[in-house]
């Protein structure tokens, strides 16, 4: 039995309320747990308004301190803990994860928080060896500007939460565009972060289709366009940004793979197999599509496959138990579907999974079992990604054929190896191993912790967001040189007057 609409209505209403979000009917909400209309909820926005709003407060934040700042990301992050299981509610009701997983994201937002505060007092500019005497040469990081954030509906806080809360620590306001399917989180992660008790329009949410991300790629008032989404997307919103000679900061299309050797240890793999491949019901961007397989294991594996997925429980994803919730919409249903007949025409086999469930009871809503496809080769739908939980397995004889199979797509997001043959390991993390940005061994490509860079090449855009030195992308760099000299020593040894 699913929740009913109203049942979910009422979650929802719930939870933003709690939240802080004011009454109104700016945004349309649906969930895909039945399929069904939510209501509208919510403040109604404008982008032209949010936009001077944002220069504004951008003018007074830039020169706040930035400890103090992080001290407003601390407050944030704390509120967030306060309500994680009304941020984890929004995320079930209108992306249709887990309970699990809504929560993990929502652990994605805190752990990114608790980062941002550390990095408010870790700003650091480097001290450059100077050629001439008496000269200070250094260089120092300010803030860039308002940063216009777009986000699929896919992680509605957690990826949002990678671009503010660095931003904010880094003196940049920002404007949030959320995806059309996902307004409530938005919603209440804006109204918990105004609770925090910063000044006003650090972060104003403007809800909106393509419509609306091309207006911010074209807007000069934001200097950093930070968009995750189809490589499509991309396509259209860079070339716009590039045109005013703005940043771009892209998270585009996965198409993961993970390796498997004959030295791998096979329960483990079954594993991290499952949860990268069925996980969030296939739509991470992160999310394993391809398997490659040593055809010495591949049997075995496969056997081992079959098992799991048959025993997937899918439904309703605040239930107990449920591992698959429902795919976003029928639009994902569909392209699933034209998938799965592909794959057969191309030689494919299904060898699990892939029916429709819950048709019945909700006809709006879009539940599949997870699907496994034996494929002949890595075919042109193979090197598509179908955001959907579909994996494609594929053979090999020798590692470099895996690896030119790993790198032959045109995304570059995340990959895998599971070996425990620390030479095969190794080849794969080097330089002619994996193409990606994201390389791992022994773990799935998806579910990455926050304190590294997160990203990918090729059609996946090339940005960085959340961990490491990510943050110099919301910054402007400063070089400085300072002559405490009474004279005039010009570099590269010139003389002039
Ligand atoms: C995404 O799907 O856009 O690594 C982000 C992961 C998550 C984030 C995914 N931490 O799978």
């Amino acid at each position: 039995m699913l929740h009913s609409t109203d049942q979910l209505t009422a979650l929802a209403a719930g939870a933003l309320d709690r939240c802080g979000v004011i009454d109104g009917a700016g945004a349309p909400a649906r969930t895909p747990i039945t399929g069904e209309g939510l209501g509208a909820f919510g403040p109604a926005t404008d982008l032209d308004d949010a936009l001077d709003r944002a220069v504004v407060a951008f003018g007074s934040w830039s020169s706040t301190p930035a400890p103090v700042r992080g001290e407003v990301v601390r407050r944030f992050g704390n509120l967030v803990r306060e309500h994680l299981d009304d941020l984890a509610t929004l995320i079930s009701v209108e992306v249709g994860k887990i309970t699990a997983e809504a929560r993990g994201e929502v652990q994605e937002v805190i752990d990114v928080c608790d980062f941002a505060v550390g990095l408010s007092r870790q700003l650091y500019g480097r001290s450059i060896a100077s050629e001439r005497p008496a000269h200070r040469l250094t260089e120092t990081w300010q803030p860039l500007g308002p940063v216009g954030v777009v986000t699929a509906f896919n992680f509605p806080a957690a990826v949002w939460a990678w671009n503010a809360a660095i931003a904010l620590v880094c003196g940049d306001t920002v404007v949030w565009k959320p995806s059309p399917s996902t307004p409530l989180t938005a919603l209440a992660c804006a109204a918990l972060l105004e609770r925090a008790g910063g000044p006003a329009d650090l972060v104003q949410v403007v809800h909106g289709g393509a419509d609306v991300a091309v207006a911010m790629a074209d807007d000069g008032r934001l200097p950093l366009l930070s968009a995750t989404g189809s490589t499509a997307m991309g396509a259209t919103l860079a070339p716009r940004v590039a045109g005013r000679l703005g940043r771009s900061l892209l998270e585009l299309g996965g198409n993961n793979a993970a390796i498997v050797a004959p030295s791998a240890d096979l329960a483990l793999t079954t594993r991290a197999v499952v949860f990268a491949a069925a996980g969030t019901a296939g739509q991470r961007c992160t999310t394993l599509r391809r398997l490659i397989v040593h055809r010495s294991v591949a049997g075995e594996l496969t056997d081992r496959l079959v098992a799991a997925y048959a025993s997937l429980p899918v439904g309703d994803p605040l239930a107990e138990g449920t591992l698959v919730g429902p795919l976003i919409n029928r639009g994902a249903l569909d392209s699933m579907q034209g998938a799965l007949s592909s794959a057969a025409g191309d030689g494919g086999e299904l060898l699990v999974g892939g029916a429709r469930l819950l048709a019945d009871e909700a006809p709006g809503a879009a539940y599949v079992e997870p699907a496994l496809v034996r494929m002949p080769g890595q075919t042109a739908l193979v090197q598509r990604e179908t955001f959907a939980p579909v994996l494609y397995l594929l053979t090999y004889d020798e590692l470099d054929e895996a690896i030119a199979l790993n790198n032959e797509v045109t995304q570059g997001l995340a990959s895998s190896i599971f070996t425990t043959d620390v030479r095969e390991a190794e080849r794969f993390c080097g330089p002619d191993g994996s193409d990606c940005g994201i390389v791992n061994v022994n773990i799935g490509p998806s579910g990455a912790e926050i304190g590294g860079a997160f990203g990918g090449e090729k059609a996946t855009g090339g940005g960085r967001e959340s961990g490491s030195d990510s943050w110099k992308a919301y910054m402007r760099r400063a070089t400085t040189t300072v002559n405490y000299s009474d004279d005039l020593p010009l570099a590269q040894g010139v003389t002039f007057v």
